[in-house]
């Protein structure tokens, strides 16, 4: 084996030992760069006498023809293990089964909240949703707490690191009835030019659904929950006007009418008097017991006030219920914090 036949062997042998592109040339450099060994045996011809320059030019030209032959192979070689490689990466299988999209569905709180509100609404009720971050003003004062009522306390109430044009701070509302101060002053507005001049205001009829938070926290209570609160202003609503629509609801809602209705007597800054609505079922899985599912009351004066409504003439009731609460009695939930867990196993059973 000449010194030609070993140097193509030993390229032969380090193409291919490269197993990347950059290996291969940097071999393909140590044969064919600029100080490769061809290179060098090239210049070496110049020493030597022409006929043997001749000759031994050609063995070498014909050495580097089988050196670039070799890297030409390798090359491919390369490219068609990458090419392998990613196309393996890259395999699909297209027999597998497709991921099937699942069929989504409402959460049983928000089932309940339309439930709600279709009952109500079929008795008349508008439905006003609106902000969850208030002012002290909505939150507290025009549903007459007074300055220094608990309710307004850091203890039952989560504050927003921002101020009111008034320089309190913003709150989290505890309870939809902002929202009912805030319809029924668009409602007075809506309609004090027909007032001024003499006519009958229209009824104010709306229920109030949305998320509320309480600083609060244990099996049965939750920082966040639902309340759904209802205000039915007019001439004369009376109480009898409340226990009627109040029980058409719970016959609605609950689908039966082997019910009883209690008014319990309470306290509530916005109303007065106030009560607590308990219920009690005379058949069914929750029969017997009372069971508190709503509070209540005629609306305070100072609150139609803050309505910007005469409270001579806009007279009413109103009342609160917990989503939550109903969504559990209705379906026999027994754990408020299954609600809030977001597991599918549990509200999947709901669709
Ligand atoms: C309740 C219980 C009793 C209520 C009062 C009012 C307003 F704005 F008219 F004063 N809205 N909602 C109310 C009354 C809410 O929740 C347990």
């Amino acid at each position: 084996m000449n010194d030609l036949d070993s140097l193509l062997a030993a390229a032969e042998s380090d193409f291919a030992a490269a197993q990347q592109g950059a290996e291969l040339e940097n071999a393909k450099a140590r044969y064919l760069g600029r100080t490769g060994h061809l290179t060098e045996l090239l210049k070496g011809l110049g020493a030597l006498p022409p006929e043997e320059k001749k000759t031994r030019g050609a063995e070498i030209n014909q050495a580097k023809a089988g050196i670039e032959a070799l890297l030409t192979a390798a090359r491919e070689r390369l490219s068609r293990a990458e090419l392998e490689t990613q196309l393996r990466a890259e395999a699909l299988d297209v027999t597998l089964p497709g991921r099937q999209r699942g069929m989504g569905g409402l959460h049983p709180v928000s089932r309940t909240i339309e439930r709600i509100e279709a009952i109500f609404a079929s008795m008349g009720f508008d439905v006003a949703e609106g902000p969850e971050i208030e002012t002290d003003w909505m939150s507290f004062t025009a549903l007459n707490n007074p300055e220094n009522h608990p309710a307004r306390s850091m203890q039952d109430t989560f504050y927003v690191d921002m101020k009111d044009a008034e320089g309190r701070w913003l709150n989290l509302r505890p309870h939809t009835s902002p929202m009912q101060v805030r319809y029924a002053r668009m409602h007075a507005a809506r309609y004090a030019d027909e007032v001024s001049q003499g006519r009958q205001m229209p009824e104010v009829r709306v229920i109030a659904p949305g998320r509320v938070y309480r600083v609060d926290s244990d099996a049965t209570h939750s920082p966040m929950f639902h309340q759904i609160e209802g205000l039915w202003l007019g001439e004369n609503v009376s109480f009898k006007d409340l226990k009627v629509t109040f029980s058409a609801f719970v016959r609605e809602f609950f689908e039966t009418d082997d019910f009883d209705v209690r008014f319990r007597p309470s306290f509530f800054p916005f109303t007065e008097p106030s009560a607590e609505i308990d219920i009690r079922f005379g058949s069914g899985p929750l029969a017997g017991r009372w069971l508190e599912v709503a509070g209540s009351g005629q609306v305070h004066p100072n609150v139609v006030r803050s309505y910007n409504l005469d409270p001579e003439t806009a007279i009413g009731f109103a009342f609160g219920m917990g989503a939550d609460r109903m969504a559990m009695l209705r379906y026999g939930i027994d754990d408020l914090r299954l609600m809030f867990d977001g597991d599918l196993r549990f509200l999947s059973q709901f669709q």
